[in-house]
């Protein structure tokens, strides 16, 4: 329960409200959970969570001109510099540097690498054109989640019900937990599950290597 505390934890939602511009009454849970270290050093390749490397410029500035209707956040518990990204890019299309780039190219026009203290927390969009370097030889213990908002409809529901949250979310049973997060926590639920009822079958968004 401490997991899931930190998820709805009042502190949090406040940023979180604040970056996407949310009241806490549509504030919708999405996932959590928790990036570790790799057995064997490990890198993932450029790109969005929710467009495929293959869209036109077109595709990419249509979704990225509607908002973000999330926020994603790394809170690690080690000090962590996983995680790469191009800042701004979460707004526009990818440059044809970019576009051209070796999905692996380890070094993209000003990419940042994103250095964080045990106990910091990097909130982002996760359009933002970014990727994963996993150094095998640290620990790494970061706590990694997304919110949403109703206002995000069907626009937010296959990147976040393709993980099956949908289906075991609802029978989170709350009943004996004790702590002013729990009610938060219901309603946020049940606007997950709400979302689930509405898009039916979301599919997955999976590209090939
Ligand atoms: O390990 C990280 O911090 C980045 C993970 C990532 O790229 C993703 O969740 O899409």
């Amino acid at each position: 329960m401490v997991f899931a505390r930190s998820y709805f934890d009042a502190e949090l939602l406040k940023y979180v409200g604040a970056l996407i511009g949310c009241e806490e009454d549509n504030l919708t849970m999405e996932l959590y959970n928790m990036l570790v270290r790799p057995d064997k050093d490990f890198e993932l390749r450029w790109h969005r969570d929710d467009i495929p490397a293959t869209a036109t410029t077109e595709e990419e500035l249509e979704r990225l001109q509607k908002p973000g209707w999330h926020a994603q956040w790394n809170l690690p518990l080690y000090d962590d510099s996983s995680l790469v990204l191009v800042p701004g890019s979460h707004k526009r299309a990818r440059t044809e540097t970019e576009r051209n780039a070796n999905t692996y190219e380890p070094m993209l026009p000003d990419q940042i690498t994103i250095k964080l203290k045990a106990g910091e927390v990097a909130f982002y969009n996760n359009n933002i054109l970014h990727r994963g370097v996993y150094d095998s030889t640290k620990e790494r213990m970061t706590l990694h989640g997304s919110i949403g908002t109703k206002a995000a409809g069907q626009q937010r529901a296959r990147n976040v019900l393709q993980h099956g949250v949908g289906e075991w979310a609802g029978r989170w049973n709350l009943e004996g937990e004790d702590g002013e997060w729990v009610e938060r926590a219901r309603k946020m639920r049940d606007r997950l599950v709400a979302l689930g009822h509405e898009s039916g079958n979301v599919g997955f968004f999976a590209e090939k290597e």
